[in-house]
């Protein structure tokens, strides 16, 4: 309710410099910007009604929900469950303010609220603050370093650079002027002009950048460097803010998570015991996303990028040099061959079956190899990246180092050499180039099929063709080395219609090519077509015509094959994350073989439970069809779960306490500890610190007292029992008993490939058989952009909630052409709220229009 005296265009040139260094700092008080005024009178009237309301709220303890004292618990509460609405939004992570983000999709589980309880309902909407994972606390080293290497002042000045990165800046801004000149298009935002590689590693913000973003003050920012000073720092002004956006909650049932406070620590040891007892979580040696800087496990929520991304098992195919004096004259080396060296060209595949059809291996004349160095003597050719894979998967001597012999060398000088591939029908083949080989993927050696991939066939021909004339480019290829016939060696039964192919034959890429007519490698559209035809129904109903698997279908084939060729030392196992994934602290990730504990995801039995409750209309609802194919989706793909780590803040495992437990391990089935929180915590105790209402100690919270009030355990025995928890344990039961199960959680959509099913599980394994207390509906929504872009700091869009609802706010933005542009606005509460309920409320991105706020 703010009508802006701005104008954009004369203001702009009066701005002072308020960042000092630190740009961009998003927002600012109004009334430190010369010229810009806002017009406040109708929104500061509106919120003092706000104001007198809220208060009023907390007099009367209007959102303050108890259960009855009585209440019908037959028929699985079917009656008590039509009285009363308990709805919940995933603890938001406390290494900032709440957000714009955060506060959109809480406004849809408050409005649910604030429905249920004009209907008449009980309502329990309560909120609590999430601080266990590595963020935090990498955040807190990294902030004491930086103050370690560049001394207090020099950080309070904004002076980071060190003498390299100071050469770097300079010859970015070389580089800059040298693209402009050249007629580069170098706006940000557009940028085409590329950074050097060292400014784009050293070019991220230093933590104490961020901590001045989230407007910490200078002297405050020391502090941070200890990690609990975040938690007792951030989780208050999280409380304070949605207490000032009015929301519909119980705020006696707030905690933390972490063992700073005893009470959730213990629920959560609670809850692992009992999922260890019940054989739900496993120990053994798993391969996992790990970030090598970290030195860990690197979960969704710790990366990046590549979130969703699991491991990848390869086969690696070991592909015999058979000259090792021509190699060592290709690339400069002195290997020697003696009976027990061997050297390898490596390439990883997901077709071991096909390997009696091998023509020629594929290399990239432009990509980087180099000769490792493996166990048993072993020296393997690919790309370091895979090699640095393999070090982590117990196949070089030292675990995580690559011994590298000779240089890295070019694929071009392997063009030519000569191989031998194990199982292929032709004693000899040759190493071929092919141009479309990633060097991001496998080991940058593939090798190659052309009866049963489309690309090697049409790769291969175009060499015998000499198409484009690309044999020019590579004189040193003869005709002896490419001119293979291709080898049947799976038989597809029938054809495509779709592809108006008949018959696929025995060599289903020769004729996908052929009857499609693709004219060469660069006929991309077609062959990816042809190979996603050849590869679905190769699978299940080709049949081995060679090989020891002869007869039998491509599916079974295949793990027979692989396990013989794994025996006989002709291929390895390899695995690789299936897509990049980049950690926090901006590493790029390999799969290691960890000893670890892990939760059983994905078993049989317990997976079926959670499908079939998913499944029922009348038990669960997920509002959208779209979501629940992605409940499904997730429940049939999601595995084995690392819940384990060695660095970073959270409750310790119980019965091996070297590990912390992951984050979003220990945040599955915390809606019941809200039920009860209010005893033993109660208001303005959210770290556990003080003994709360109910008079129980942590100390005395055992086991069997969770038994009790969660799982219908015997009150604890009478004789070591205090008093207080005989009379107290029974109201928590009470409480519990009511409020479960949940009857709403609201979610952002990307939590549904782990957090919403992860509770989904674990509800089933601790409430196993009693799909009556599993959650009974998920609400997911998308996310929300501002005036039509996406949210970032980057972008100047960025609105925490005390900005948007307390301020008189400067939002400064990069326009295209660089400039800035400035805008002030002031909004009420409910002017947001109405902004961000007009938003949009599908799993598709939202929009907040700041003119909406504006003008409600
Ligand atoms: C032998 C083979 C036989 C293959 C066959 C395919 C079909 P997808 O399936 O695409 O996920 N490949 C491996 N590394 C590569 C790289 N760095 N760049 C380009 N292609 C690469 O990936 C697996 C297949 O892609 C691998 O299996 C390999 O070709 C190729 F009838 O090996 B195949």
């Amino acid at each position: 309710m703010a009508s802006l005296a701005t104008n954009n265009d004369t203001e702009t040139k009066q701005q002072p410099d308020l960042h000092t260094g630190y740009a961009p700092n998003l927002v600012i008080d109004a009334s430190q910007v010369n010229g810009l005024t806002i017009k406040t009178e109708r929104r500061d009237q509106l919120r003092d009604i706000e104001t007198k309301i809220q208060q009023r709220w907390k007099t009367n303890n209007t959102f303050q929900a108890n259960a009855p004292e009585t209440y019908d618990l037959s028929n699985n509460g079917m009656e008590k469950n039509k009285t009363k609405f308990f709805c919940t939004f995933p603890y938001p992570y406390m290494n900032g303010k709440i957000h714009l983000g955060h506060t959109f999709t809480i406004t849809k589980a408050d409005f649910a609220a604030g429905y249920n309880m004009l209907k008449g309902k009980r309502v329990l909407f309560p909120f609590a603050f999430h601080c266990t994972g590595m963020p935090i606390q990498a955040a807190a080293n990294k902030l004491k370093n930086e103050i370690e290497t560049f001394g207090l002042e020099n950080c309070r000045a904004g002076k980071f650079e060190t003498e390299e990165e100071l050469a770097a800046k300079l010859a970015e801004m070389k580089l800059l002027a040298e693209q402009k000149a050249q007629g580069v298009d170098t706006n940000i935002g557009k940028h085409k002009g590329k950074k050097t590689k060292l400014v784009a590693k050293t070019g991220k913000k230093k933590q104490w950048e961020i901590m001045v973003m989230l407007n910490i003050p200078l002297d405050e920012i020391p502090k941070f460097t200890d990690a609990e000073y975040w938690l007792k720092f951030f989780p208050p002004y999280g409380q304070q803010d949605l207490k000032q956006f009015g929301l519909h909650t119980d705020w006696r049932r707030s905690f933390i998570t972490t063992s700073l406070n005893p009470y959730y620590d213990k629920f959560i040891r609670w809850q692992f015991r009992k999922l260890k007892e019940s054989n739900y979580v496993d120990f053994g040696n798993r391969p996992t996303i790990y970030s090598i800087s970290q030195g860990q496990a690197c979960a969704d929520h710790a990366r990046d990028e590549g979130e969703g991304v699991n491991p990848q098992e390869y086969t690696l195919i070991k592909i015999k040099v058979n000259d090792l004096n021509d190699l060592n004259k290709r690339i400069s080396t002195t290997m020697e061959g003696t009976a027990d060296t061997n050297v390898y060209l490596v390439a990883a595949t997901l077709r071991p079956e096909t390997m009696y059809g091998q023509t020629n291996c594929f290399i990239l004349p432009d990509g980087d190899y180099g000769c490792y160095q493996m166990k048993n003597n072993e020296i393997f050719i690919c790309s370091k990246r895979s090699a640095l894979n393999m070090s982590y998967q117990d196949m070089t001597e030292t675990r995580g180092k690559v011994e590298q012999v000779g240089k890295t060398f070019k694929g071009l000088s392997l063009i030519g050499l000569a191989l031998n591939a194990p199982n292929a029908t032709y004693p000899i083949v040759y190493t071929l180039p092919l141009l479309s080989i990633s060097m991001g993927k496998g080991t940058g050696v593939v090798t190659s099929v052309p009866s049963d991939a489309p690309d090697d066939y049409i790769a291969l021909r175009d060499l015998q063709r000499n198409e484009n004339g690309i044999r020019d480019k590579f004189p040193m290829i003869t005709d002896e080395m490419v001119n293979f016939d291709v080898v049947p060696i799976i038989k597809i039964p029938g054809g495509e219609e779709d592809l108006k192919i008949e018959d696929w034959g025995e060599c289903a890429a020769v004729t996908g090519c052929e009857v499609l007519k693709v004219k060469n490698q660069h006929d991309k559209k077609k062959l990816i077509k042809i190979k996603k035809a050849v590869y679905n129904k190769g699978f299940y109903q080709g049949v081995m015509q060679v090989g020891s698997a002869k007869g039998q279908l491509v599916k079974d084939a295949k793990p027979f094959v692989r396990k013989e060729m794994i025996q006989n030392g002709q291929a390895c196992a390899y695995w690789e994350p299936e897509g990049l994934v980049v950690s926090r602290s901006g590493d790029e990730c390999v799969v290691a073989f960890l000893d670890q504990w892990y939760l059983k995801y994905g078993e049989e039995k317990w997976r079926d439970s959670v499908l079939n409750h998913v499944q029922q209309t009348n038990a669960f609802d997920a509002y959208a069809d779209s979501s629940l194919k992605q409940y499904v989706n997730t429940l049939n793909w999601l595995g084995n779960w690392a819940c384990s780590r060695n660095f970073g803040l959270g409750t310790r495992l119980p019965w091996d306490e070297q590990f912390v437990i992951e984050s979003l391990s220990d945040s599955t089935i915390y809606m019941a500890y809200y039920t009860i929180a209010h005893f033993l915590q109660g208001e303005n105790n959210m770290n556990g610190q003080k003994t709360g209402p109910s008079g129980i100690t942590s100390d005395e919270l055992t086991d069997a007292c969770f038994e009790y009030v969660f799982c219908n355990g015997p009150l604890p025995d009478a004789d070591g029992t205090s008093e207080t928890l005989k009379t107290q344990l029974p109201k928590l039961r009470h409480e519990f008993m009511y409020w479960y199960p949940m009857d709403l959680r609201v979610s952002g959509k990307d939590l549904i490939r782990n957090h919403l099913t992860m509770a989904l599980y674990n509800h089933a394994a601790i409430w196993e058989n009693q799909p009556h207390m599993w959650p009974k509906s998920y609400f997911t929504n998308g996310h929300v952009m501002v005036d039509g872009t996406k949210m970032s700091k980057g972008k100047g869009n960025f609105i925490s909630l005390s900005n948007a609802i307390t301020s008189n706010n400067v939002h400064h933005r990069q326009s295209d052409n660089g400039a800035l542009e400035w805008k002030a606005q002031a909004w009420s509460t409910d002017a947001v709220r109405l902004a961000l309920a007009d938003g949009g409320d599908t799993n598709d991105d939202s929009n907040f229009e700041s003119e909406t706020a504006n003008v409600s």
